[in-house]
């Protein structure tokens, strides 16, 4: 705690959708809040532009070692969160070697850079259901054997091992949330559900007519963002570090997805929608049903969004984007 009781917090990745959440629920604790984020020929702070006045932004990137001991050590935190990577699977396919020096090597120097700086900080490493790829058992659960299916995948089964090596080797409070699929109108446009949203509202304005996409059969644990950075900051309150599962424990697949979607924009998905064999896998992950018992019983957790509630939430804000941007159009 600093002289005036505040908690300060160093989150990687601030400028994605998780990062600008977290921030926001720390800002709401009361927490001094640091961001890194990695020098761009163009600003890309629009997910955290509302609130970028209250916050500390420092520049640095988790490839680069020094800049992660710099960021650490002049902002010295109490917690470390690390939301970056390069986390968009079919990408990690085209770019593995990035794919790994980011998402895999990085966390290493993260925990590096807490470890030689301040061993105390608690730390957060963002761990993903993506480890389970053809999965051993269903529901997965944090004793569910993984078997990624990408080098995105691969990838994060290192970091998550070398967080529990960290917290078992140096006596570090280090955590891993295994987090499934989680959603929201500052979702990237390439993940299938903003890319579903995003189509709904722009094929309802007259702006597009076809959506094309791949696998509808997939199915995933689908929860609101918002709920799951609550998850993130609890784990690192819990008197004992651990790995945690966090779900909604409800599966569905792309296609009810974009079924409710259409439906909920007075749409028929049978006249927009076209299978596109260019956006299946090499290697699909089919189904991911999580099991978030644990998290629910030692933190108190609960996702609040259904999967209706967060789809129609997503149209609606993509709606509501849309008309205000042909709105503002000049004629
Ligand atoms: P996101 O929107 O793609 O955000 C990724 C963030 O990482 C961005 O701020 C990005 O910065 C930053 N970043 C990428 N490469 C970096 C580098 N080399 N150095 C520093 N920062 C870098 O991802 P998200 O959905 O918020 O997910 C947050 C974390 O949770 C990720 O680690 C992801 O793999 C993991 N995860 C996500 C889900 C999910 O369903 N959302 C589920 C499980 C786990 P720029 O803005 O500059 O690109
Ligand atoms: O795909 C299928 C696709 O790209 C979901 C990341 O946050 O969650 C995310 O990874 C499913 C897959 O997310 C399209 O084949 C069909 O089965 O939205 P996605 P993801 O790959 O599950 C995990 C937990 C993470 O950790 C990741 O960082 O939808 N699908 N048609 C499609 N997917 C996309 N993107 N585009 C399509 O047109």
């Amino acid at each position: 705690m600093g002289s005036n009781g505040q908690k300060r917090a160093l989150i990687t990745g601030i400028t994605g959708q998780d990062g600008s959440y977290l921030c926001e629920l720390l800002l709401e604790k009361g927490y001094e809040v640091h961001g890194v984020v990695r020098r761009s020929s163009s600003e890309n702070f629009e997910r955290i532009n509302s609130f970028k006045d209250r916050i500390n932004l420092v520049q640095g990137d988790l490839t680069d070692q020094g800049s992660m001991i710099e960021a650490v050590s002049q902002t010295k935190p109490h917690e470390v969160y690390n939301l970056a990577a390069q986390s968009f699977v079919p990408t990690s396919w085209n770019q593995p070697i990035l794919t790994g020096q980011v998402t895999a090597l990085g966390v290493t120097k993260l925990l590096e850079a807490v470890r030689l700086v301040d061993k105390s900080i608690r730390f957060y490493q963002a761990s993903s259901s993506e480890m389970f790829g053809h999965v051993r058992e269903t529901p997965q659960r944090e004793t569910t054997p993984f078997y990624p299916r990408s080098p995105y995948g691969v990838a994060k089964v290192y970091g998550h091992w070398i967080t529990v090596n960290y917290r078992e080797s140096y006596d570090m409070f280090a955590c891993s949330g295994i987090l499934f699929n989680h959603e929201s109108p500052r979702r990237g446009l390439e993940f299938v559900t903003r890319k579903v949203t995003n189509a709904v509202a722009r094929i309802k304005c007259g702006l597009q007519d076809e959506l094309r996409l791949g696998n509808l059969e997939a199915k995933r644990d689908w929860g609101f963002a918002g709920d799951y950075v609550r998850a993130m900051w609890l784990m690192l309150q819990h008197d004992k570090p651990s790995d945690y599962v966090v779900s909604t424990d409800e599966t569905h697949s792309v296609r009810e997805l974009v079924e409710i979607a259409f439906e909920h924009a007075g749409l028929d998905w049978h006249d927009h929608v076209v299978e596109d064999p260019k956006f299946f896998r090499p290697a699909e992950v089919h189904l991911l049903l999580g099991d978030s018992s644990r998290a629910r019983a030692d933190l108190g957790w609960e996702p609040q969004v259904t999967f209706r509630g967060l789809v129609e939430m997503m149209v609606d804000a993509d709606l509501a984007r849309v008309k205000a941007e042909l709105a503002n159009q000049p004629v």
